[in-house]
């Protein structure tokens, strides 16, 4: 919008009228807006006065007006130290000079005055002659500019931090052509899941591959914030898919907004989101991604403001309230979800040179280890008002699992520093060994849940994990148990490859049992599922990376070609309903987690080792690789010197 020339005398334009301090609300600039539109046509309306007033006082009142009115709202004084005054380069001399040339001057005076005041007018009769909608795209504009000026403000630039060692971001090829051919296979099945993601439900949070839509749930609150996008980053870039990983870029860039009205998982949100953009951060070096994990960490912490600390499941990205899921034990958090925030926050903290993501995560280490633990284990629910457990259900499936995990990790990515998170591991596995984990009758080792004292001889898809965890932990366990550690994992994974043999489909059920004359299998119908799950994948690809066992390739080969048959579809892949029939329905979902964790994991088991190796990598529970920190100390202070 232009400002009307308003410069009658002094030749200097008055300047733009103020819009205020870009912190004003957009409602307030769009009154300004109006409010200039007025003051305009008041000015005109003074002007005319003014230039009638001239006219119409007897002479020698003139000059005296035109020093009380327009000189006062219009002229600058500027003392030419001769007595006179500077009006625009017109200099108005005191009595007793030449008639003649004052008349001149006089005229001249009049003409400027009516020449700027008609163009003044003619002016804001071309404001008024635009149409409401002009106007109001004008005043659209007007606002989205001061938004983006508030925005830019509001992003600090954030120091400069020197990466820590990104060994082996590529590469991996394997030599033998039936690995490399198998590698090839995987990174065409993530092209059509990308492809078809891409056609079909491209900002969405997830693809309903069957619909060929748009799809999410609740975790992701109500808003399209492309979780699919965000969590597929870094398999794309590994697999060397660099032309998506720039589409997937510029979308994130250009449409990922966090100031949103939406109630989203906190967890899922920091595995996915901020894990993702981490990961892919570390991998491309490409700022925008470290800005907007920032970005949407600072959304996060609001949740952390409980009587506890213990951060609430949910919170609303824009008002910052929080709250739990209806559905947990009195009103509890989950300790899989307030205890898999460590690793992402302790690289906020490093890559920000903030250490208020430290010292959220090191406050609920602390809080746990002061508590008493139930027969030693940790159980799922923990109350954030009054720091008080809720069930004594334990599990290192659903609800616990990926606490486990972060503690192991935790102590990894400190270059294994952090002894404290070690010991608390050390701990926490003694006392599931000794109570959760137990071999079935058929001779399969597998690792139950404990409620209330009591132990069900159940296993979930999501426990599975636990294999490649062991293994993991090995190197490093208490009394020298190394070899007891990676045997145990191997167990794991080959009763979970029963679980997924012992189906029709040679896909693995959502939960399976080892009671009352079952096996590895599911035997409530509403367990039957698979939903493209990766835990089983995972572990196969760490007890390979220990152990280089070719069956862990041929595991992983027969899970590749079982999802290949049954889970493809036209757009997409689809998780299924029921993996012991073999007519199975789709449940018409593409989870972002195929894409994050399945189809890399996947990628990893027929790449070679020297892709992202484990003793410069840790991956976080949703599969997305961050470095190893060499850190001072991350342990005890709570003040946090990463530098
Ligand atoms: C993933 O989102 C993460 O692995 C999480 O820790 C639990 N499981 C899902 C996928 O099954």
């Amino acid at each position: 919008m232009t400002t009307p020339a308003l410069l009658p005398l002094s030749g200097r334009r008055i300047p733009p009228l103020n819009l205020g301090p870009p912190s004003f609300s957009h409602h307030r600039a769009t009154l300004r807006l109006s409010e200039k539109f007025i003051l305009l046509l008041i000015l005109s309306a003074f002007i005319t006065l003014c230039f009638g007033a001239f006219f119409f006082l007897p002479d020698s009142s003139k000059h005296k007006r035109f020093d009380l009115g327009l000189e006062d709202v219009l002229i600058p004084h500027v003392d030419t130290g001769k007595g006179e005054k500077d009006l625009g380069g017109f200099l108005i001399h005191g009595q007793g000079h030449d008639e003649h040339r004052h008349r001149e001057e006089e005229e001249r005076l009049r003409n400027k005055i009516r020449a700027d005041h008609e163009r003044a007018l003619e002016e804001a009769k071309e404001k008024l002659k635009k149409s409401r909608e002009t106007i109001q795209a004008e005043i659209e504009t007007e606002k989205n500019k001061i938004a983006q000026e508030i925005k830019k403000k509001e992003t600090k630039p954030l120091p400069p931090v020197p990466l820590p060692n990104l060994i082996g971001i590529n590469g991996g090829e394997p030599e033998d052509e039936d690995t490399r051919e198998k590698r090839e296979k995987i990174k065409e099945m993530m092209k059509h899941a990308w492809s078809n993601y891409r056609k079909y439900g491209w900002g969405h949070n997830e693809l309903k591959p069957i619909a060929m839509k748009g799809h999410s749930t609740n975790i992701f609150g109500s808003s399209k914030m492309g979780a699919t996008i965000v969590d597929a980053l870094d398999t794309l870039y590994i697999m060397g898919l660099h032309e998506e990983f720039k589409e997937g870029q510029e979308w994130i860039d250009h449409n990922l907004d966090f100031s949103v009205n939406s109630e989203v998982s906190v967890f899922e949100v920091n595995i996915r989101f901020i894990g993702g953009l981490l990961a892919a951060y570390y991998l491309s070096g490409q700022e925008v991604f470290k800005n907007k994990a920032v970005q949407l960490a600072g959304k996060l912490l609001p949740a952390f403001n409980t009587p506890t600390g213990i951060p609430w499941a949910m919170v609303n990205l824009k008002s910052g309230i929080g709250r739990n899921w209806g559905w947990a034990s009195a009103g509890s958090s989950i300790l899989a979800e307030f205890g898999t925030l460590h690793m992402e926050f302790v690289h906020l903290s490093y890559l920000t040179g903030d250490p208020v993501y430290f010292q959220k995560v090191m406050h609920i280490r602390k809080l746990l280890q002061k508590m008493d633990r139930p027969d030693g284990l940790y159980p799922n629910y923990l109350n954030p008002k009054t720091g008080r457990w809720g069930q004594h259900h334990t599990s290192v499936g659903g609800l616990g699992d990926s606490f486990y995990e972060y503690l192991l990790k935790a102590w990894l990515m400190s270059d294994k520093t952090d002894i404290e998170a070690r010991k608390m591991y050390d701990d926490a596995i003694e006392a599931i060994e000794k109570h959760l984990i137990r071999t079935s009758n058929g001779g399969l080792t597998f690792i139950g849940e404990w409620k209330n004292g009591h132990l069900e001889r159940k296993m979930g898809h999501l426990t599975c994990f636990a294999g490649g965890m062991f293994a993991l932990g090995a190197d490093g366990s208490r009394k020298d148990k190394a070899g007891h550690y990676l045997q145990l994992g191997a167990e794991i994974a080959h009763t979970c490859h029963e679980s997924y043999d012992r189906t029709v489909l040679k896909l693995g059920p959502e939960a399976f049992k080892f009671d009352g004359g079952a096996e590895a299998v599911a035997v409530r119908q509403n367990e039957k599922y698979y939903i493209l799950r990766p835990e089983v994948i995972e572990t196969y690809w760490y007890m390979w990376r220990f152990t280089h066992d070719p069956k862990y390739r041929q595991w992983g080969w027969e899970a590749t070609e079982a999802i290949e048959k049954y889970c493809r579809v036209r757009g997409g892949f689809s998780g299924i309903k029921d993996v012991y029939s073999s007519a199975p329905a789709y449940d018409d979902v593409q989870q972002s987690f195929f894409l994050a964790e399945t189809l890399k994991y996947l990628y990893l088991l027929f790449s070679n080792d020297d892709l992202l190796p484990l003793d410069h990598w840790v991956f976080n529970t949703e599969a997305h690789p961050l470095p190893v920190l060499h850190l001072a100390n991350t342990t005890l202070s709570g003040n946090l010197d990463l530098r």
